[in-house]
């Protein structure tokens, strides 16, 4: 079977842990565009030069050719500027829509066979923007988000319970901004409800609640929180790693259920939206949407972060895109 080829669009701090992820991890030979003159050369170089230290042997190599991305079974878009600190996702609106829409007419001329992922913000408004320009049927276009916010509330989870994070299970649902949902009644450690482990920790329901109610609102507001240490930009090593689990489940067809952007066609009451749903991710790219149950504040909570989508995509139209 020959190699599978992954484009990276952006050689930031993201592109640059993700090109060292997928090659250690031989996922398929990697090429990684930048539009600034030497940059994704350089890292690429310095990525291939660790091969022999890290055991692997898919190519690694950087680009300011488009042409160079032909043939790609994946592309994983990160173009665009990053937050700084007192900045919402929403504010690199303007800036990143004309990004991606020049990003999504060459991903559609160079690799027009290609499942893409993308990682830009404001990342409902960008996977749907990239959806629009390339024509790219809906499975073959997604976005990374939902798999890094579940992640940053398992990590709170397993710290407040004191237990591993591989035994938690936790899901964060809705758009990619401050109104997201973290489902707090599904989340659990290895089946075991995380409400009745705070309660039994706690002894005391109204505490228990609290503690929950914290660590879902630090969820919410987590990547501002690394923007405000980091000064410079945002997270970037715990994009990379969401954005490679996906990636491995659809090169390795592994049929993963995870939090992916996708568009709806009528699951969880949203018609022609993108949003923060479980789907499986296998060759096909977006196999399925799997719907779960909603109590009546979760879906209030879900249409909110949904309102907010439908917002930004509006206010992308006004701004022409
Ligand atoms: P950064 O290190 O600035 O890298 C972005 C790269 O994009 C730079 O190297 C630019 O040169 C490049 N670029 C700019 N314009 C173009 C263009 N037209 N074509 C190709 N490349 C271009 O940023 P980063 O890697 O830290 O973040 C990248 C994006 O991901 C930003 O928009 C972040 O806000 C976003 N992000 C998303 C998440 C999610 O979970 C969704 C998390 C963290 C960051």
């Amino acid at each position: 079977m020959a190699r599978k080829k992954i484009a990276l669009i952006g050689g930031g701090q993201i592109g640059g842990v993700l090109a060292q992820l997928i090659g250690a991890r031989q996922l398929g030979d990697v090429v990684l565009f930048d539009i600034v003159e030497d940059l994704p050369q350089g890292k690429t170089l310095d990525i291939a030069e660790a091969a022999a230290v890290d055991n692997f042997d898919v190519s690694v190599t950087g680009t300011n050719n488009y042409k160079d991305i032909a043939g790609s079974d994946l592309v994983i878009i990160t173009a665009g500027l990053p937050r700084k600190p007192g900045m919402s996702r929403d504010d690199l609106l303007s800036t990143n829509a004309k990004i991606m829409k020049n990003v999504a007419e060459n991903v559609r001329e160079f690799a027009p066979n290609a499942i893409v992922i993308i990682i830009s913000n404001p990342l409902d408004a960008m996977v749907t923007l990239f959806k629009k320009v390339s024509g790219f049927p809906a499975n073959r276009v997604m976005g990374q988000a939902g798999v890094l916010d579940s992640s940053r509330f398992a990590t709170f989870i397993a710290w407040e319970l004191g237990v591993s994070v591989k035994d938690v299970n936790a899901m964060v649902l809705g758009g990619h901004g401050d109104t997201m949902v973290p489902l707090i009644r599904y989340a659990n450690v290895n089946g075991i409800p995380v409400m009745e482990m705070l309660e039994r920790k706690y002894k005391d329901k109204t505490k228990a609640k609290e503690v929950m109610t914290a660590m879902v609102e630090r969820t919410k507001m987590a990547g501002g929180e690394v923007v405000k240490l980091l000064k410079t930009g945002s997270a970037f090593y715990s994009p990379a790693s969401s954005a490679t689990a996906m990636a491995e489940s659809i090169l390795l067809d592994e049929k993963r259920l995870l939090p992916t952007c996708a568009l709806l066609n009528g699951e969880f009451g949203v018609n022609g939206y993108y949003a923060g749903v479980p789907a499986v991710l296998g060759a096909n790219g977006v196999e399925r949407v799997v719907e779960l149950s909603l109590d009546a504040e979760e879906q209030s909570l879900f249409d909110n972060s949904v309102n907010a989508v439908k917002k930004l995509v509006e206010d992308m139209a006004r701004l022409g895109f």
